[in-house]
């Protein structure tokens, strides 16, 4: 076959999440881009929640599109920051994930409310099975940064997470995260 791709490499800081040379511009998200995601609506709008950095490559199964995650710390009425989480739109995708700074849950849930959390940390590698939707929350007190690599013509499906929420929800209790039953996602499942 004809090559499409030249091989390329890419410097990443393991703490910050930082690409260099950066191929993309990175895509943060503000209070205001997660409204409906989290039980209360951010009170600030342009507080930075998240930020990721893509290595773009063309989005077909051939490919594997990898990007880094950080999340600030902090909270939202309780809830610790967290990405928006999705579903992939082509729902048998796969995806790993490998933390490389801070402390985290990744939260999964299944379409009929089956759900699991796994600790995050440095070196901690986490194999998302295609059916299973993946949020991260930073349960920690500095930013949680982590590596993704996923199959190119993925795609993210939010709008079930918009309808439904995740099974749980992760908030800061007396002595570190709770994770609880989200009380309107209308099929919570076994925790597995
Ligand atoms: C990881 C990958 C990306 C995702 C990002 C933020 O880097 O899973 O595909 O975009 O986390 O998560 P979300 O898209 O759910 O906000
Ligand atoms: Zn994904």
């Amino acid at each position: 076959m004809e090559p499409r791709l030249d091989p390329f490499v890419t410097l990443l800081d393991l703490q910050r999440g930082t690409l260099d040379p950066q191929r993309a511009d990175p895509e943060p998200r503000y209070g205001r881009d997660l409204v409906g995601f989290f039980q209360t609506d951010p009170i600030d709008p342009e507080a930075l929640i998240y930020q990721v950095r893509p290595i773009p490559v063309p989005k077909e199964q051939s490919e594997i599109q990898c990007s880094t995650t950080t999340i600030e710390p902090g909270t939202v009425d309780g809830e610790y920051h967290m990405t928006k989480g999705h579903f992939h739109v082509v729902r048998e995708r796969s995806e790993i994930y490998l933390g490389l700074a801070g402390e985290g849950l990744l939260v999964e849930a299944t379409e009929d409310g089956r759900h699991h959390t796994e600790p995050m940390s440095r070196g901690s590698l986490h194999y998302i099975p295609g059916g299973w939707a993946h949020r991260t929350v930073n349960v920690g007190a500095e930013p949680l940064t982590f590596l993704a690599a996923y199959i190119g013509d993925a795609g993210q499906d939010y709008d079930t997470i918009l309808r439904d929420g995740f099974p749980v929800v992760v908030r800061r209790g007396e002595n570190g995260p709770e994770v609880s039953q989200n009380p309107r996602h209308p099929r919570v499942g076994a925790d597995t």
